[in-house]
Parts: C-alpha cells; sequence; structure tokens
C-alpha cells in the first residue's frame, strides 16, 4: 500500500456540508484504507477571485494506481455538483467551485503526465495545502521540494484560519446557548 493525500478544497454552496460529505465518501473507496482527515481550514483564494475556500487534507492508503483513484476523484467531484467547462458551467480556470479533489501525493512517486502530475505541481507554495498537511503528516518530505513545515514558513503571508463548525453550538429556542446557566 502506498501513502496517498488529496487536497479538498470548495468555496461555493454549503462548504461545510460538503467537506463533511467528501470525507466520508474517500473513507469507502475501494482497495484504500482510511487513515486521516486534517481540521478545516478558510482561506483566501490563490490565483482565483471568488469566496474564501474551505481547505482540508485526506490521507489514504491504499492500492489503487496514481490514474484509478485519479479517476475517482474525478467521479466524486461529479457527485458533489462539480461542473466543469461548458453546459453553462464557469468555464474560467480557477472558477469558483463545489468541491475540487486534488491528488497532492502518492507515496514517494515522481509523475510527469498530461493528466496527472505528482507531487501537484503546486501544492508546496500554497498554505492552503500545506497547513492542514502539517497537520496529519508533520515529518513528512514531498519529493523534490523538501519538508512540509519548511515549506509552509515560506508561504506565511497566505491567509489560512482554522474553521469552527457552527455545529453543536445550536441556539435553544429561549436563545439561550449554555444550558448549565440558567438554573
Ligand atoms: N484552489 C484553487 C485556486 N485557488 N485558493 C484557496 N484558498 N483554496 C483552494 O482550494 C484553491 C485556491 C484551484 O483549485
Ligand atoms: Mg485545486
Ligand atoms: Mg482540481
Amino acid at each position: 500500500m502506498r501513502q496517498a493525500y488529496i487536497g479538498l478544497g470548495a468555496n461555493q454552496g454549503d462548504l461545510e456540508a460538503t467537506l463533511n460529505a467528501a470525507v466520508q465518501a474517500l473513507g469507502s473507496l475501494e482497495q484504500s484504507k482510511f487513515i486521516a482527515s486534517s481540521p478545516f481550514y478558510l482561506s483566501a483564494p490563490i490565483d482565483a477571485d471568488g469566496p474564501d475556500y474551505l481547505n482540508a487534507v485526506v490521507r489514504l492508503d491504499t492500492d489503487l494506481e496514481p490514474y484509478g483513484l485519479l479517476l475517482h476523484l474525478l467521479e466524486l467531484e461529479m457527485v458533489f455538483g462539480r461542473k466543469r467547462g461548458g453546459g453553462g458551467a464557469d468555464a474560467r480556470r480557477n472558477a469558483p467551485r463545489s468541491i475540487d479533489l486534488d491528488l497532492l501525493m502518492v507515496g514517494d512517486l515522481i509523475i510527469r503526465s498530461a493528466p496527472l502530475v505528482l507531487p501537484h505541481p503546486r501544492m508546496h507554495e500554497r498554505a492552503f495545502v500545506l497547513r492542514p498537511l502539517l497537520d496529519i503528516a508533520p515529518e513528512l518530505l514531498i519529493p523534490g521540494y523538501g519538508p512540509v513545515a519548511l515549506l509552509l514558513n515560506r508561504v506565511s503571508d497566505q491567509t489560512v484560519v482554522p474553521f469552527t463548525s457552527s455545529e453543536g453550538a445550536e441556539t435553544r429556542p429561549d436563545g439561550e446557548t449554555n444550558p448549565d446557566e440558567d438554573r
């Protein structure tokens, strides 16, 4: 089995619900074992415009070959409503998207093909990938680029903020939020 890292991003629709559903779906991919999901982070768009993104990184251990895994990710993007090109979809590069699943790394493989470049060609310069990656793989070396922690230091100008879920902080009908306080 190889360690695979997948970057998740969304900046259209219900960001938290979509990312949660995508993490769940990645957890049941064939020939793969779910290892970890990072916490979620809010980030300003890089090389793109539109709303802020919610980002995360997932690690799977997998027996799938990289192209097989890539096909699964494209399929999941369609399941979660990603529109690519034509058909009225916003075809601009880096247009807002309901979900983006990027294959970041598969073990120490280096691949430079048209449909797939590994490691992902921009992951080493994007804090929205490196910050969550550091949470689940603090010792990771990105083949050809180096340690995640060092790379993250170089992009400290990019804003990436831990996301706090609104779930669990539910407001009760009487407007109180802390049940222990009203006796
Ligand atoms: N994805 C992009 C382009 N820019 N910026 C942030 N903050 N997060 C992303 O996931 C992202 C982006 C292309 O996929
Ligand atoms: Mg992307
Ligand atoms: Mg993508």
